[in-house]
C-alpha cells in the first residue's frame, strides 16, 4: 500500500488491518474536529482525493483477484461509513455553531436603556423613486390635475392599436416587449409604458380630463446607466376644449421648474410617437456634467425625460372622441430618471440595488 507505506503486499489480512488503522485515525480525526470549518478540512485530509484510504486503491492492481476484490470492498466500506460520520459530526457542529450564533445575536433589552435604543434603530423611509412618484404628483396636483392608476398587464389593442399602433407598425420597435403566456400568443403584454391609461381614463371617465398616472412600466432591455428594464411613468392626460401646444409647453415649463428648481436648463426638441402629433421630446442639462458631456449622457450634455405631444386625432378616433369638439396634449416623464436628475446620480442602477447606505441619503 503506497499510501498507506505497507508496500505491495496480497495478503489479504495485512490489508484490512492496514485499511482499519486508517479508518480508525480518520475517524479520530473528524470526530476532533472542533469546527465546522476544521470539519470540512479533516474530510479533506481523510476523505479527499489525496487521503490515505483513496490513494491505496491504486496499489489494488498488485493483488490476485480474490485479494483484490476484498481489498477493495473493505476500502469503501470504510470510506462509507466515514462519510457518515463525517455527516453527522457536520450536523452536530452546525446545531452548536447556530445555538452560539443566536446566543451571541440575542438582544438584552433589559440592559438597554430608551435613548440606546432610538440611537440603534434608525426609521424605515420610501424608496427614492416612490419619493420622487408622490413628489410629481404634488406638483401636478397644484396645478389642477387629478392623480388616476391603469393595470400593468394591458391587451395589445390598449398598449398599441388604440395609441395609433396598429400590428406590424414599424414604431413597434421603440418599445422591446413582454409578452405573457396568456390567450392568444401575442396578444397580453406588461406595459411598455404608461399610455394605455390615456385610453382607459376616455373610455370611462366624462371629459374634459386633466390627470396624471403614475406607473410600472417593462422593456425588455438591458440595465445601463440611464435605462432599466423595470422602471416608472408619470403618464399626463389633458382632453378639453381648445387646448394647443402652447398649453403643453407651459405645463412642462412650469413643472420642470417647480420641480428641479429654476436654474436647470430644459428644451423641448421634435421627436416622434404615433399618438401624438406634433410631438417632442423634454431634455434637461446633465446635471452630472452640467452640459459638458460625460457617460451618462452619452457625451450629449442632455438628458431626455419625457415624450408628449398633442393627442392624435387617430387616438380620439379609437375611443369615440370628437376630434372636431376637443383636442388634448399627452405627455410620460421617466420617474427613475427625474430623481436621477435631480439627484445627481451616476448611474441609475443603484436605484435596483436596495443598498442602506445609498438609501439613507434620501
Ligand atoms: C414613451 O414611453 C411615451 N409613451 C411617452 C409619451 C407619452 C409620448 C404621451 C407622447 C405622449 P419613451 O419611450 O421615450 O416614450 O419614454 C418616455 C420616458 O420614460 C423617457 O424619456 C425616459 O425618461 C423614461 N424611460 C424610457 N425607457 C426607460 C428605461 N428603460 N428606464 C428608465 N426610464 C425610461
Amino acid at each position: 500500500m503506497t499510501g498507506a507505506g505497507a508496500g505491495a503486499r496480497d495478503d489479504g489480512i495485512v490489508w484490512s488491518e492496514e485499511v482499519a488503522r486508517l479508518e480508525q485515525q480518520a475517524a479520530e480525526a473528524l470526530a476532533g474536529a472542533k469546527s465546522s470549518a476544521a470539519l470540512a478540512e479533516a474530510q479533506t485530509t481523510v476523505l479527499g482525493k489525496r487521503s490515505a484510504l483513496t490513494l491505496a486503491h491504486r496499489d489494488l492492481a498488485k493483488l490476485d483477484p480474490p485479494a483484490r476484490r476484498a481489498a477493495g470492498k473493505a476500502i469503501h466500506d470504510a470510506q462509507t461509513r466515514l462519510e457518515t460520520l463525517a455527516f453527522e459530526r457536520a450536523e452536530a457542529l452546525a446545531a452548536v455553531e447556530r445555538a452560539a450564533m443566536l446566543e451571541r445575536d440575542r438582544l438584552d433589552l433589559t440592559e438597554v436603556t430608551r435613548d440606546e435604543v432610538r440611537s440603534t434603530i434608525t426609521r424605515g423611509r420610501l424608496h427614492l423613486v416612490n419619493q420622487t412618484r408622490r413628489e410629481l404628483e404634488d406638483v401636478f396636483i397644484g396645478m389642477g390635475f387629478t392623480v388616476a392608476e391603469g393595470p400593468e398587464a394591458e391587451t395589445d389593442w390598449y398598449n398599441f392599436e388604440a395609441l395609433n399602433i396598429p400590428p406590424a407598425h414599424p414604431a413597434r420597435s421603440m418599445w422591446d416587449t413582454f409578452y405573457l403566456e396568456l390567450g392568444q400568443p401575442e396578444t397580453v403584454v406588461l406595459r411598455t409604458h404608461t399610455s394605455p391609461v390615456q385610453i382607459h381614463l376616455m373610455e370611462d371617465e366624462p371629459l374634459p380630463i386633466h390627470a396624471v398616472i403614475p406607473g410600472r412600466c417593462y422593456r425588455r432591455e438591458t440595465a445601463d446607466a440611464r435605462h432599466l428594464p423595470v422602471f416608472h411613468q408619470m403618464e399626463g392626460l389633458v382632453v378639453d376644449r381648445g387646448i394647443t401646444f402652447a398649453d403643453l409647453a407651459g405645463t412642462i415649463e412650469t413643472f420642470t421648474t417647480a420641480y428641479f428648481g429654476p436654474d436647470i436648463h430644459s428644451r423641448l426638441r421634435p421627436g416622434y410617437f404615433p399618438f401624438t402629433e406634433p410631438s417632442a421630446e423634454v431634455e434637461v442639462t446633465c446635471t452630472i456634467c452640467r452640459g459638458a458631456g460625460c457617460r451618462t449622457c452619452s457625451w450629449t450634455g442632455w438628458v431626455e425625460l419625457a415624450g408628449c405631444g398633442m393627442v392624435d386625432p387617430a387616438v380620439f378616433q379609437a375611443v369615440g372622441v370628437d376630434p372636431e369638439e376637443w383636442t388634448g396634449f399627452a405627455f410620460g416623464f421617466g420617474i427613475d430618471r427625474c430623481a436621477q436628475m435631480r439627484h445627481v446620480i451616476a448611474d441609475m442602477r443603484v436605484l435596483t440595488e436596495n443598498d442602506v447606505r445609498f438609501s439613507r441619503m434620501f
